[in-house]
């Protein structure tokens, strides 16, 4: 039996009434580790660069072990850019080279660049077109139940790679990317973060994950995601997987990065 940890918090009110998003995070971990992982998610949620959270929202959900499924975390690429424009350039030619079409990529880099305020979650969109599939505004889709299969294996793969143990930025978002690609009809994923002093994001496909670092201007609240996804792809099964299907990732087995 596993865990699913799940936390949201925002300042003002409630994200259904509006309040600012702070903080969100989700883990999938054994009994042993529950309790601590909670309490540093209310650690997190209570002392982030976003401001203070005054809600939090925590829910725990068994998992059946049976339904956990194992992916393997893409290589890690980055590229230093000078500064935001170039990043950004850098990672639409990356999406275009993953499949994206130019259209849908320039949308989907305009649609993220204009955002007024942060997404909760990610923006589906369709890789040929460019138009925003799911409907669920500001909330988008927030991809939950999923966590590294062995948390020392992938520090020393990271560090290895120059990755230390302080990133954890990089740590999650590895995470998230592996199960993320492992999606049907994924073809591509773009993000930023909001805390405002993160400027690196990075570009998913199939075959790397290619960090950028520098994508938003330092100092800039808002972040987001979005999911390229092929034209015909059943969204409902998408979301779905995205968030119900539990994954524990895996690093490349030795001898790989
Ligand atoms: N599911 C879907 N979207 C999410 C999720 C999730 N579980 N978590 C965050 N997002 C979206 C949401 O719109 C946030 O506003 C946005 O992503 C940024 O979230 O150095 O830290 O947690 O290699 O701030 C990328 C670069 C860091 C890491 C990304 O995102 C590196 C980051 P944050
Ligand atoms: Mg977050
Ligand atoms: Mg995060
Ligand atoms: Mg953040």
């Amino acid at each position: 039996m596993l865990y699913s940890v799940r936390m949201r918090a925002a300042q003002g009110s409630t994200h259904e009434q509006g309040g600012k998003h702070i903080s969100g995070a989700e883990r999938l971990v054994s009994g042993e580790l529950l309790t601590s992982v909670a309490a540093a998610m209310l650690r997190r949620a209570l002392s982030h660069s976003r401001g203070t959270a005054d809600f939090i929202n925590l829910t725990v959900e068994t998992v059946p072990a049976e339904a956990v499924r194992e992916v393997t975390c893409l290589p890690i690429i980055t590229v230093n850019t000078p500064d935001m424009i170039a990043g950004r350039e850098s990672a639409q030619a990356m999406l275009i080279r993953a499949g994206v079409a130019p259209v849908a990529a320039a949308a989907g880099m305009s649609a993220l660049a204009g955002l007024p305020v942060s997404l909760r979650g990610a923006m589906v969109v369709n890789a040929q077109t460019g138009l925003r599939l799911d409907t669920q505004a500001e909330r988008g889709v927030r991809v939950s139940r999923m966590d590294i299969a062995d948390e020392q294996d992938y520090l020393h793969w990271l560090n290895r790679q120059g990755y230390g143990n302080n990133q954890i930025h990089l740590r999650e978002a590895v995470v998230l990317a592996a199960k993320v690609m492992s999606a049907p009809g994924m073809v591509a994923e773009l993000c930023w973060s909001d805390d405002p002093e993160y400027t690196a994001g990075y570009v998913a496909t199939p075959a790397a994950y290619t960090r950028f670092t520098q994508l938003k201007p330092h100092g800039s609240p808002i972040g987001g995601r979005i999911f390229f996804i092929q034209e015909n792809t059943d969204l409902k099964q998408l979301v779905d997987y995205l968030q119900y299907q539990p994954i524990l990732v895996k690093v490349p087995a030795a001898g790989g990065a």
